[in-house]
């Protein structure tokens, strides 16, 4: 039985003209600057973020250390909302490995931080208090439902944060379906942030990397810090060929996924027993809750995966599931059908 897999969209497999390309890569020693495809990759990923420069990292988690050790010292203090990725699943490796003190502000149901919180977590000038030099954002944003922050946002908190003298930081694992979903061009979401990381490894479906994109400067720093984390890969051509092919050809097809996003939700929200917001689904990612009363959370994903379906848990009555490449409308279409009949006890 092939499994409809709906976990997330980190699952997703390289495509033929991935491996094709990988196969065929020319490589050299990426740490000495010699590898023309990490080269290419990283010159596409700048341009594409209308940045000066990039640099190709492991992993997204990878990418959002470097930007931390990149733009704050030991002791220092960076804003970011308390669902962030940054601060919920990175293994706490800002304090573990950058000595550095998240200050956490509520995230509004959107995803954004509201301005006034912003501002009032800055620190002022007093020898009681770390520096606040970073504010962290995230697009789309996954615990937010997979919202995406508008232009208009990013933008104002870009100035407030730069006319206190603070950077701001993107973590855009998930950028390009923010793009597709607002139907504007990737550039308008970055360009006034100072750094912004993107995740090849997810919906463009590769099999590893991540890209940190800012100028000149700050990417020089920033290929420090990665070699002081072990980032530093040599041939790295081989994974960098398979994101070549990812900017290339991957990126508009995310619609498809959103589109099998909607209709997953408003599937699930006629499910008795379930209930969908189905005003929060605007990307990949859609988030459902099972009402009190009913099937026990892990009964319910027990009774998904003997009908060929796999989700993810969030929360104790939360679900998760991410359409991606290797789904198809049919699955969609199945994966309802296997939900209704859990749902029914059948
Ligand atoms: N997210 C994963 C899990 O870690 C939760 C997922 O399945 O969604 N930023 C954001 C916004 C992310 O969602 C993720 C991964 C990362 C960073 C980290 O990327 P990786 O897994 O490549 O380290």
């Amino acid at each position: 039985m092939k499994m409809i897999d709906l976990r997330s969209d980190t699952v997703t497999l390289p495509t033929p003209a991935m491996r094709e390309a990988m196969y065929r890569a020319e490589v050299g020693d990426d740490v000495l600057g010699e590898d023309p495809t990490v080269n290419r990759l990283e010159e596409m990923a700048a341009e594409r973020m209308g940045k000066e420069a990039a640099v190709f990292v492991a992993s997204g988690t990878m990418a959002n250390l470097v930007c931390l050790l990149t733009h704050c010292g030991r002791g220092d203090e960076f804003i970011v909302g308390h669902r962030a990725h940054t601060f919920l699943y990175e293994v706490g490796a800002s304090a573990g490995l950058g000595g550095l003190h998240p200050h956490t502000v509520h995230n509004q149901p959107d995803g954004t931080l509201d301005l006034a919180d912003v501002e009032a977590a800055i620190r002022g000038n007093n020898v009681h208090f770390p520096r606040t030099r970073l504010i962290c954002l995230e697009n789309t944003h996954n615990r937010c439902g997979g919202a995406a922050l508008s232009v208009e946002y990013t933008d104002s908190l870009c100035e407030l944060a730069h006319s206190r003298h603070i950077a701001v930081h993107l973590d855009g694992a998930r950028i390009f379906n923010a793009a597709i979903a607002l139907g504007v061009d990737v550039e308008e979401l970055t360009r006034n942030v100072d750094s912004v990381s993107f995740c090849l490894s997810k919906g463009l479906s590769c099999p590893v990397g991540s890209l940190v994109c800012g100028s000149a400067d700050f990417i020089a720093e920033a290929r420090r810090s990665r070699k002081m984390v072990g980032g530093g890969m040599r041939q790295a051509g081989i994974i960098a060929a398979a994101g070549v092919v990812a900017l290339e050809h991957m990126v508009d097809r995310l619609a498809k996924d959103h589109a099998n996003a909607r209709r997953l939700a408003e599937g699930l929200a006629e499910v008795a027993g379930l209930s969908t917001d189905l005003e929060r689904v605007q990307t990949n990612i859609v988030y459902f809750d099972s009402l009190d009363g009913g099937l026990e959370p892990e009964q319910f994903l027990a009774g998904l995966r003997e009908g060929g379906v796999k989700m993810s848990s969030t929360g104790p009555r939360r679900f998760r599931a991410v359409p991606h490449y290797g789904i198809k409308a049919e699955d969609i279409e199945k994966a309802l059908a296997v939900v209704r009949q859990v749902m029914k006890g059948e």
